[in-house]
């Protein structure tokens, strides 16, 4: 499957990325998130879409960028 990456605004510490790791896997069960705070960058594997992801973290309270 391939790797969704969206970059991120509003996550300023690493409760806000466990917060966007856990909105993700909640809404896309088995995925994996890796998270880089000083970019933004949130890369999800194994993701039904990137729609998915986006509005699991537009949900939790972050904006998307990109
Ligand atoms: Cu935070």
């Amino acid at each position: 499957m391939s790797e969704i990456e969206l970059l991120v605004g509003g996550m300023a510490c690493s409760g806000c990325a466990d917060a966007v790791t856990r909105a993700v896997e909640k809404a896309a069960p088995g995925a994996r998130v890796s998270i880089d705070l000083g970019d933004g960058k949130v890369v999800v594997a194994g993701a039904p879409s990137r729609d998915v992801v986006a509005e699991a973290i537009t949900r939790a309270g972050y904006d998307i960028k990109g």
